[in-house]
């Protein structure tokens, strides 16, 4: 006769034996469905390699974006899209440099270099991306007084960007965030994308992070609080 013991631990072993393979493919191989959408953050030549804001190893992220790309249904590109003289440009506050902050009526504002300022070169998606199906560019941070890191919400925290109607109509409930800067336009999406509903998965290696102040560890501590799924882009099944 086989006692208790033996019994749990044959059981053990057998439902281990039959249920590993898929559930380490489950684990690692994440396909992207009709209700998922691919988020290209702000993929624009002010953020590469000789932009005006230059994310380090920015480049590096293109490619990247260019395959995984392929496995999405549905893809939505965003740019940062300022006007001239926009607030969050050092150069509009006397006495302030690039990276210093000033009080803004909606909050702190971390203030830059002038960048993406509408219809320049700089503001132009990077021509080596390659994603023609790409079926929405959504543009932010033209409002002259707030700044816009998410592609939902500005930075006053409740202007829309009309982003979360357009994926909702879409009957969207999966976004994965990619892009740049890890820690400022990808992580204020990915933690607005949580806000408004969607499950959100941010691709680590298809994003560069700017680092300012510690805001990349920050920005990770953030979005692992509110639920982002941190994830590579070899855990997304190769697409069509
Ligand atoms: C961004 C700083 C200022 C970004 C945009 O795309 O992450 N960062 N504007
Ligand atoms: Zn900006």
């Amino acid at each position: 006769m086989l006692d208790r013991r033996q019994i749990l631990a044959m059981l053990g072993t057998t439902a281990l034996a039959s249920l590993a393979p898929s559930a380490l493919l489950a684990a690692t191989s994440i396909k992207p469905d009709d209700a998922s959408a691919l988020l290209v953050i702000d993929v624009q030549n002010c953020f590469l390699p000789g932009g005006s804001l230059a994310v380090k190893e920015g480049e590096q992220v293109v490619p990247v974006i260019n395959k995984i790309s392929k496995a999405f249904a549905n893809v939505v590109m965003t740019q940062d899209w300022h006007t001239p003289g926009h607030v969050s440009f050092a150069s509009v506050h006397s006495g302030k440099k690039p990276f210093e902050t000033v009080d803004l009526p909606y909050g702190k504002q971390v203030l830059w270099p002038d960048h993406c300022v509408q219809g320049t070169d700089g503001a132009a998606l990077s021509k080596d991306l390659a994603i023609p199906h790409a079926e929405l560019i959504i543009r932010k941070g033209f409002h002259k007084n707030v700044d816009s890191y998410s592609a939902f919400l500005e930075a006053d925290g409740k202007t829309s960007t009309g982003l979360a109607g357009y994926l909702k109509g879409r009957k969207i409930k999966r976004v994965f965030v990619a892009g740049l800067a890890t820690d400022f336009c990808v992580a204020w999406t990915a933690l607005d994308a949580r806000k408004a509903g969607f499950e959100v998965y941010v691709v680590e290696d298809a994003c560069r992070g700017i680092d300012t102040q510690g805001s990349l560890a920050k920005a990770w501590a953030d979005m692992a609080k509110a639920g982002v799924k941190r994830i590579q882009s070899a855990d997304i099944a190769a697409g069509a």
